[in-house]
């Protein structure tokens, strides 16, 4: 497809300062060859997001966040909002990562307000979905993703403002991976739905494979129909892993 992928690398809570000379690494293997062919980002926590873009201006690898609240400022003690993330050299933030839904309790509207949040703040969306083992088990997977991308994508979607990532939350950190053909049914299942609510746009739009993606199995994933890419959380911490990840797209 004329798509072009991204890869982004989700910290998640991993990191402190001495990870800036791991980033630095990571921005020296992506040479210019290989960020024609994909766009490749790093989610840090918080707390590395300003150091982390500061590091990456000229580079080839942008920052993004891993949540945000949806008000632009106020009494919300703790949290931060888009137009911070923003400020600090984010381009994007996550939103609605399976871990947030079960640790903070984020539903598919509170994720949609975040969404229109990140918009609103100039952030590209990196919205998650994904079905638990026991929902796949029960046969309702696809009906799962589809409820959540109807309630968590707000309307107004674009491709340059939303990028959809499937997580099957029994994939995520366990090193089970999804079978290809799997992966490509629910890839081909959100394609459909993000082109029946947001016609050319949700054509356009990428689609990220995320849970336990390996360098050793990057590249089957990545060359599935309609897989745009990856949300990488453990093997983005290591630069090796990380890169040989990347290698899928050399
Ligand atoms: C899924 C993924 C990144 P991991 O959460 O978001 O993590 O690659 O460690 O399974």
């Amino acid at each position: 497809s004329q798509i072009k992928p991204l890869v982004a690398g989700n910290w998640k809570m991993n990191g402190h300062r001495a990870q800036l000379a791991t980033f630095a690494q990571m921005c020296r293997g992506v040479g210019p060859a290989l960020a024609k062919s994909v766009d490749v980002m790093i989610c840090p926590p918080a707390t590395l997001i300003y150091s982390l873009a500061a590091a990456a201006v000229g580079e080839r690898i942008a920052v993004g966040a891993q949540d945000c609240h949806a008000a632009a400022s106020g009494a919300h003690t703790g949290d931060l909002s888009a137009e911070m993330l923003a400020d600090c050299g984010a381009r994007a933030v996550i939103l609605g990562h399976s871990e947030r839904r079960a640790d903070h309790g984020e539903t598919d509207r509170s994720v949609n307000g975040k969404a229109l949040a990140a918009w609103r703040a100039g952030l590209t969306a990196i919205i998650c979905v994904g079905e638990t083992e026991a929902e796949r088990k029960a046969g309702r997977a696809v009906e799962v993703v589809s409820g959540q991308l109807a309630g968590s994508v707000p309307e107004g979607a674009r491709s340059d403002n939303t990028v959809i990532a499937y997580e099957p939350v029994w994939a995520i950190g366990t090193g089970l991976t999804p079978t290809a053909d799997d992966v490509e049914e629910m890839h081909r299942e959100i394609r459909s739905r993000l082109c029946a609510s947001f016609g050319d746009h949700g054509k356009d739009m990428r689609i990220l494979y995320g849970g336990s993606v390996k360098p050793g199995n990057a590249k089957e994933l990545m060359a599935v129909a309609n897989v745009n890419g990856a949300l990488v959380g453990g093997a983005s911490l290591k630069t090796d892993d990380f890169l040989g990840i990347l290698d899928a797209y050399r």
